[in-house]
């Protein structure tokens, strides 16, 4: 099913000149805003010298710290009274984002989230469970007005009071979620131990974090859900960017309102085809907030390769941030990686904590790690060798050694929103 044939499936030339002539147009809405005025003078570049696509590369990049430092309107290429919303990112460090939106960048915005909901066949008699926060936070309205515009029955649940959320999605008869995938393992969780069936549900689309193909096929099997991989940033509307088609092999980035490029965080430079790195988005239709050549600072690759469902480019599922990758005595580590391997153990339960410390200059990595129940006989030599199968396990993968620490199941924090499983501690004096 598709939401807007046309658009999703369009190819080739007739794609490279709507891009460019939407890149052209971007151009010229960046020029209003005083930092890109600016940086492209210093740059020696205008609008001109962008002759093709290619030519995207000769534009400087756009980094976080670039908005952070914009706060908090600097980046509005309109007036503040053509500006009907405004989101923020939290961001841990420094000032917010702010991102502004016109009345048509909310309607370009709720387009996508229509295409997406429509991909994965949900449609008009779909009762829809919007579980994320309805602040500052894109995903809550995002979502929302998407899939009211293609007439699903929207519950504008937002997050907390879990079992309530577990009564609604039984006594309305939900058939679509969404929420962060922690949180959907939260909901599963607590069903369980509620002991009641969701017999309505058949679509969950999880997103806001990196999350691996172990966890889609636990959410598969414990919410008997089919579970799909949504990506997006506040910088770029927000949710809606990218997404599952049902054949799961990547998700597809809306070619015709953004344009993608794939660079070595390191150097800048554009890897070869196919090749994993930082993502780069240039949104092509933004009023508001135009940006160029954003680095999102996700690593992901592009798949061109053409996709069965008829729809064009897709990205591979994110695999972590440059920036949240860990150094541990010089061997590079992902969360991700960590969260893939503990989900392949049956011996494993719902939540990990990885903490990691300096002692002695050493870089030393401990994982809290929930049992699964089922496992948990309390026999000491038991406990052993599930420590060692662990930490065999992630030795295999990352190439390091850790120290395994199980807990009782249910011992860790939960999380509601995007999940927050890492302690660096190397830092910190005391
Ligand atoms: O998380 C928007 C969103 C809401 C996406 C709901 C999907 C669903 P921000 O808070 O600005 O926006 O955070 C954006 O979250 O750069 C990624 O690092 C991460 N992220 C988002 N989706 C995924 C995903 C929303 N599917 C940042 N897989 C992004 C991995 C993701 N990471």
């Amino acid at each position: 099913m598709f939401w807007n044939k046309k658009m999703e499936t369009l190819q080739g030339d007739k794609l490279a000149v709507l891009q460019h002539k939407r890149l052209t147009w971007t151009l010229h809405q960046i020029d209003k805003v005083p930092f890109y005025h600016q940086r492209l003078k210093e740059a020696g570049i205008s609008a001109g010298d962008i002759r093709s696509l290619e030519d995207v590369e000769k534009l400087p990049f756009t980094n976080k710290k670039d908005l952070q430092g914009g706060y908090p309107f600097g980046f509005l290429a309109v007036p503040l009274n053509q500006v009907v919303r405004i989101h923020t990112t939290s961001g841990t460090t420094g000032k917010p984002t702010v991102v502004g939106y016109t009345r048509q960048d909310l309607d370009n915005w709720s387009e996508l989230i229509a295409r997406n909901l429509t991909m994965v066949g949900l449609a008009e008699g779909d009762v829809f469970q919007n579980m994320v926060n309805y602040g500052l936070f894109t995903g809550g309205l995002g979502f929302h007005y998407g899939a009211e515009k293609i007439g699903l029955t929207v519950i504008p649940s937002a997050t907390g009071n879990t079992k309530r959320q577990i009564e609604m999605i039984r006594d309305f008869g939900v058939t679509a979620i969404h929420c962060t995938p922690s949180y959907a393992l939260h909901i599963a969780e607590v069903t369980e131990e509620m002991g009641v069936d969701l017999p309505s549900l058949k679509v969950g689309m999880f997103g806001a974090e990196a999350w691996s193909e172990s966890m889609r096929s636990e959410l598969q099997r414990r919410l008997k859900v089919n579970a799909f991989d949504s990506y997006g940033l506040s910088e770029m509307y927000g949710p809606g960017v990218a997404f599952e088609c049902p054949e799961k092999e990547g998700l597809h980035i809306w070619h015709d309102c953004l344009l993608t490029e794939i660079i070595d965080p390191k150097s800048g430079e554009r890897v070869a085809e196919g090749e994993r790195g930082e993502l780069v988005i240039t949104p092509l239709v933004k009023e508001a907030m135009p940006l160029i050549r954003y680095r999102t600072g996700d690593i992901t690759r592009l798949i061109e390769d053409g996709c069965p469902c008829g729809r064009g480019q897709k990205i591979g599922r994110i695999t972590g941030r440059s920036d949240d990758m860990l150094v541990i005595r010089g061997i590079n580590v992902f969360p991700s990686q960590i969260e893939h391997v503990l989900r392949s153990l049956p011996e494993v339960g719902d939540q990990f904590m990885v903490i990691i410390d300096r002692i002695n200059y050493l870089d030393e990595m401990t994982i809290e790690v929930e049992m699964n129940r089922e496992y948990f006989s309390g026999e000491l030599r038991d406990l052993a060798k599930v420590q060692h199968k662990i930490s065999s396990a992630l030795r295999d993968v990352l190439g390091l050694r850790t120290t395994i620490k199980l807990v009782e199941p249910g011992s860790l924090p939960r999380f509601e929103g995007k999940a927050k499983r890492v302690i660096d501690r190397r830092g910190q004096l005391w």
